[in-house]
């Protein structure tokens, strides 16, 4: 059996151009070199280290704490290793810890949230009441906060004696390390990178990594490539001596008092000596353009330093005194508007070119997630599989829809003006919107829909036109669940009517924005098989759930494939990194077409699916003759279609698709078929809610490449006696048993909520945390995912943590719906 083309391999010890000499490339050449790569040569522009990028100014504040687990883990390897690191100038890491205080009721109640991440993720943190904090740092003005929330092991980079202490270590052990080089071009050859260009001549590269701040778009733009980031001024000024701080601070170790954030009106502060440095992004955005860059800052020793707008700094300086009076003695003495990168949704941008082997990127990269940003880039490219989980900052995440020079610049621009606001899971951006959207959607927005925003497309969270049915539903006995004003928000109680619905009656949803594929051609089984875990070879009609594996063993997706045809397979998948890894493995006689476009799909589903459809279809949809996961082509009423007998909300019924051209008339037709069975349009958070409660796993939050399928309850999808070796496979087989996995827990309080990455105490300690949640119509209560260690047994009580609430829930044995399968296969 020919073997998938692998991803091309790189020689031994590659020839290694690392462009940019800011945190990211040094760290890069430190992670690079200790990994065995010595032949690494990292150029800049500018001198070395000072060399004008954003880390020669960068004040250098690390607040580990993320919403996200990957930014968080990539920020305590940062810590960890600048703690480590010696410079002969002194320390590189000086842990005073962080503090974030709260002016208002908003914000306390989201540093209780902060601090369930903190614990979720491992990060030792405390919140504090107002005196705490003073005595913590004495400037701040008791009465005007809160409380605060302290991290003890946040603190300061010193972010260019870290460059240069990694540097170091890269050139000891064989890097080449050439200031004054700027790279003016990238040499390829037959669809590999061949080395750089540079005003000094050529320098020879099987690897070429862009790790050149806020000047990479550029970069890679000269090798077709888009990297959603843009470089956007942001102030930065240092006051003049302050009475309270002088006597403080040694002039070796600069700062005592915490790093302190004042999130409700976007500022930071840090001690320089007896001053303060106050960091703002109070002010509009200001996206920088790179064609006047060079000469915006020609009287500058940093081309990334812009000279300050006083103005701008006005209302920040306002709020520093406020906060610190203290500062009232003082004024600003040196202030600049400085540089650094924005992505649309403030991840760092990190991986190879598709189209041009051996281009890495590791861009839009804060100091403080440099070391682990480095580190897993590192790994990536020398072991080809990074350790921890990196979707989140993959390269290719962005759906089309996200590469518009218009839409990059406007959701970056929104990532500054939100980048200190409380952000509910739910808010969805409000510039851009209605991209995407299904032929449904006029009558979704006739029946009232009030819309998600996911990948582009809109999407029906719930219908006001479904609002009748909590009032007969409630007549029915079913209790809707009184949510607390933040869980309350971008949810309505309807979903929970039409989750009830579609479990006791029949509803519609839209299911257009499952991205799907058609993989087609003669090697389009061998092709499925070699890059999936469950048996995809059978017979004609077939539909397999299985997965994709990176070659750790971690899940990459979890897919569908229903074999259509001999050669031609539908394959519902999760993300654009799905598409990026089946083209990045795609062999010659397999043809790979994303047809979520120009395709939908409506899922109709429940009890009376069947009553609905099978009077509209010449096919038999008996269970008998049209078995569960199992697919045909055929028509119902006048509409061509494809059904698949499977249902991620656990019902009985079908995913219907169909060309979008009949997608209107398809909507209608199943709205008068299902009306004498009271059909009803239902939404995204029904539709969660469901999925959560019959046990069914939703990639990139409950599971990602950080676990294996074993742990993730997936080994049913797991072939290893499978007649061909896939990939991910011997990780498996070498793999130790996992040390915790994915267990369902169900609340006691039917009117808890939880909104997903809360902690998870288990005998007062944290254990885990939770992934996705939703309130179960079934049980009437919510009903959660959580990681736990294995020990953790069913039945045992855990606690939750949710914004300083304590809930408790109950570990519970899977699926919680219809382990039986009688509701789906009937
Ligand atoms: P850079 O440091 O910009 O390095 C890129 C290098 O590439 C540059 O040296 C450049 O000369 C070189 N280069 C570019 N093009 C070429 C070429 N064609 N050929 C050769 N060389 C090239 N982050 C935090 O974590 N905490 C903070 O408190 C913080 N505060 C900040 C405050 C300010 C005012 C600013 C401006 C930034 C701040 N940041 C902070 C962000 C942080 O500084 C940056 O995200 C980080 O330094 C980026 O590192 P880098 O190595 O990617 O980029
Ligand atoms: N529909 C289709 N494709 C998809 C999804 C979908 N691909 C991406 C994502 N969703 C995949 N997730 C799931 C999760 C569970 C199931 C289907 C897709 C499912 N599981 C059965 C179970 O666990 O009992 C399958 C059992 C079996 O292997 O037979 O149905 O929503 N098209």
């Amino acid at each position: 059996m020919p073997k998938i083309p692998k991803i091309p391999t790189i020689p031994k010890n590659p020839k290694i151009v690392v462009i940019g000499a800011g945190i990211v490339g040094t760290s890069l050449a430190d992670e690079l070199t200790e990994r065995g790569c010595t032949d690494v040569t990292v150029v800049d522009r500018g001198p070395m280290f000072a060399t004008g990028g954003s880390t020669s100014h960068a004040p250098g504040l690390v607040f580990q704490t993320n919403a996200s687990k990957t930014m968080t883990a990539f920020a305590r390897y940062t810590v960890e290793k600048f703690n480590s690191l010696e410079h002969p100038g002194g320390w590189t890491f000086n842990q005073v810890g962080g503090l974030e205080v709260a002016t208002t009721p908003e914000r306390w109640a989201d540093l209780h949230r902060k601090a369930g991440w903190a614990q979720s993720w491992g990060i030792e943190g405390r919140l504090l009441d107002p005196a705490e904090c003073v005595a913590l740092h004495p400037l701040i003005e008791r009465d005007r906060i809160l409380g605060g929330f302290h991290t003890p092991h946040d603190g300061l980079a010193k972010a260019l004696r870290a460059a240069e202490a990694q540097a170091r270590r890269a050139e000891a052990r064989g890097a080449t390390l050439r200031p004054h080089t700027e790279v003016l071009g990238i040499l390829e050859h037959g669809g590999r990178v061949i080395g750089v260009h540079t005003a000094d001549g050529v320098i020879d590269a099987d690897i070429v990594v862009c790790a050149a701040g806020f000047w990479g778009a550029q970069l890679a733009r000269q090798v077709g490539l888009v990297l959603p980031l843009v470089p956007m001024a942001h102030q930065y000024a240092r006051t003049g001596q302050l009475a309270e701080l002088v006597g403080r601070n040694s002039e070796y170790a600069e700062a005592g008092l915490p790093i302190l954030r004042h999130q409700d009106r976007d500022l930071y502060f840090r001690e320089h000596g007896d001053r303060l440095g106050i960091g703002s992004y109070s002010h509009k955005p200001m996206p920088v353009d790179m064609s006047t860059l060079l000469a915006d800052t020609a009287d500058e020793a940093m081309p990334s330093m812009l000279p300050f707008t006083e103005e701008d700094f006005a209302p920040a300086w306002k709020s520093a005194v406020e906060l610190l009076p203290a500062l009232g003695e003082s004024k600003i003495e040196e202030a600049f508007n400085g540089v650094f990168s924005f992505t649309p949704d403030g991840h760092s941008i990190m991986g190879e070119h598709r189209e041009l082997s051996g281009f890495w990127v590791a861009e839009a990269v804060w100091v403080t997630h440099s070391a682990g940003v480095a580190k897993a880039a590192a790994e990536w490219i020398v072991d080809g599989t990074p350790s921890i989980d990196v979707h989140e900052c993959d390269l290719y995440r962005f759906e089309d829809v996200a590469r518009s020079p218009k839409f990059i610049a406007q959701t970056s621009s929104q990532a500054f003006v939100e980048v200190y606001d409380i952000i509910h899971p739910h808010q969805h951006r409000s510039a851009l919107r209605g991209l995407r959207t299904s032929p449904f959607h006029a009558r979704q927005v006739q029946a009232g829909a009030f819309f998600y925003e996911g990948g582009g497309w809109e999407r029906p969270a719930w219908y006001d036109a479904n609002a009748a049915l909590m009032q007969r539903l409630a007549g029915e006995g079913l209790r809707l669940p009184v949510r607390d004003e933040w869980a309350a928000r971008f949810w309505s109680p309807i979903s929970v009517a039409e989750a009830h619905w579609t479990r006791t009656r029949v509803a519609m949803y839209d299911m257009t924005p499952l991205t799907r594929y058609e993989v087609a051609g003669p090697g389009a089984l061998t092709f499925l098989q070699q890059l999936t875990t469950n048996n995809v070879d059978k017979s004609i009609g077939s539909v397999t759930y299985t997965l994709l594996l990176d070659e750790r063993g971690g899940i990459r997706s979890d897919l569908t494939v229903a074999r259509l045809a001999r050669d031609v397979f539908q394959v519902g998948a999760n993300s654009p990194l799905d598409f990026d890894w089946l083209t990045r493995h795609q062999p010659a006689d397999v043809v790979l077409r994303d047809i979520t476009g120009g395709t939908c799909c409506v899922g109709l589903w429940g009890p009376a699916a069947r009553d609905v459809a099978a009077p509209l279809c010449p096919d038999d949809l008996s269970d008998r003759a049209f078995r569960y996961f199992r697919a045909i082509r055929t028509h119902l009423d006048a509409i061509p279609v494809t059904m698949m007998r499977l249902s991620y909300v656990g019902e009985l019924g079908w995913e219907i698709y169909t060309g979008a051209e009949y997608g209107a008339a398809l909507w209608d037709l199943l709205a008068a078929a299902g009306q004498d069975h009271g059909i009803i349009p239902a939404g995204r958070i029904a539709f969660n809610s469901l999925r959560v409660e019959k046990g069914y796993r939703s990639w990139g939050s409950d599971m990602t490449a950080e676990h294996t399928p074993s742990a993730a309850g997936l080994d049913f999808a797991v072939r290893m006696d499978k007649a061909v070796d896939f990939v991910g496979k011997s990780a498996l087989s070498a793999a130790q048993p996992p040390s915790s996995m994915l267990r369902s827990i169900v609340f006691d309080d039917p009117d808890a909520a939880v909104l997903g990455s809360e902690p998870v105490f288990v005998a007062g300690g944290c254990a885990g945390y939770v992934t996705s949640a939703g309130h179960s119509p079934t049980l009437g209560r919510t009903i959660a995912y959580a990681w736990l260690p294995v020990a953790v047994r069913i039945g045992d009580v855990v606690t939750v943590d949710y914004r300083g609430t304590t809930h408790t829930a109950v570990v519970a044995a899977e699926p919680v719906v219809d382990p039986a399968m009688t509701r789906i296969k009937r």
